[in-house]
């Protein structure tokens, strides 16, 4: 039985290790990059991984963790679409004795011992960044009217982020979120969402949008618009995908804070270390960093993603 994943149990050969991911679905860049890279790393470490798409819903993620629990895999490992409601499926997983481990997002449950581990990074901390860059950015203006477009609606990284860009800009009360909108983390949600708001605010400063994908459709809102990105209106996002390095290498973004998708690596290493009897952090931080238009000129040709 599942008794074994409890610990306690005997070590299991790699190759009888299975691992279910359920994945939030591939709505941006950084979704392809860190889907790729878990995939890729499984298949190094010649670990079986059953992998699904919830198209970001979380009905049909629930779904796949149950399939999971019921195929009897050893770990389950997923990134929550959203923060809240998953008591009830990762209860079932616990009286299963199946490990879950979460990647990328965080759930708010306050039961802790339903996962082993969450690996990934502090999106608070990605939003402070993005805020300081414009507290500098807009050290001589006397008023700054910013359009942030928020990621998925109760998504960890949506509310992290932006309550990141709050602590910081929300000390100089010359920053004025004139509005604030989800783009669902896609190019299309962005483009929509800044089309419509540029018709309802004609003086925006700065967009600060929650991935890369959002902020390249907001760029061809404004392009749309007769304004130049990066000109007109500053553009801040999150992630350093190619296509936003490319767009702040060329000017239309001004500021990228990043944020790493490579995260099989780590998740192959704690599958291994629960298979041979180790612990585990609680807490994985994904280390990363920020780029200007020089700094993602001088990353370009080398970045993995
Ligand atoms: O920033 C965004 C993606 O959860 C950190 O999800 C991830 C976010 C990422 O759709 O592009």
């Amino acid at each position: 039985g599942g008794s074994d994943a409890a610990g306690g149990g005997e070590s299991k050969a790699l190759d009888e290790l299975v691992v279910g991911f359920a994945q939030v679905g591939a709505e941006s860049g950084w979704r392809t990059a860190n889907t790729k890279d878990i995939q890729a790393a499984f298949e190094d470490a010649g670990i079986e991984l059953k992998f699904s798409d919830a198209q970001q819903k979380q009905e049909n993620q629930i779904k796949a963790i149950r399939s999971y629990i019921q195929q009897g895999v050893d770990y389950i490992a997923f990134s929550p679409v959203v923060e809240t409601g998953w008591d009830a499926v990762l209860n079932e997983a616990k009286a299963a004795g199946i490990p879950v481990i979460l990647t990328d997002r965080a759930v708010d449950s306050k039961d802790e011992s339903l996962y082993v581990s969450f690996l990934g990074s502090d999106f608070v901390e990605e939003g402070e960044k993005a805020g300081e860059w414009a507290v500098e950015e807009f050290a001589d203006a006397d008023s700054v009217k910013i359009v942030q477009l928020e990621g998925t609606t109760g998504a960890a990284p949506a509310i992290d982020r932006a309550e990141g860009f709050a602590n910081v800009i929300g000390e100089d009360d010359k920053f004025e979120i004139v509005a604030s909108q989800t783009g669902d983390f896609t190019r299309a949600g962005g483009l929509q969402v800044m089309e419509a708001l540029l018709k309802s605010n004609p003086d925006i400063d700065l967009v600060y949008a929650h991935n890369d994908d959002m902020g390249l459709g907001a760029i061809e809102a404004i392009e749309a618009a007769g304004l130049v990105p990066g000109v007109d209106i500053k553009i801040i996002t999150v992630d350093a995908v190619k296509d936003g390095m490319q767009a702040l290498a060329d000017g239309k973004i001004n500021f990228i804070v990043e944020c790493s998708p490579l995260l099989g690596q780590q998740l192959v290493d704690i599958v291994k270390t629960l298979n041979d009897g180790g612990t585990v952090e609680p807490r994985i931080v994904t280390e990363e960093t920020t780029f200007t238009k020089e700094q993602a000129i001088e990353a370009l040709p080398d970045r993995q993603y």
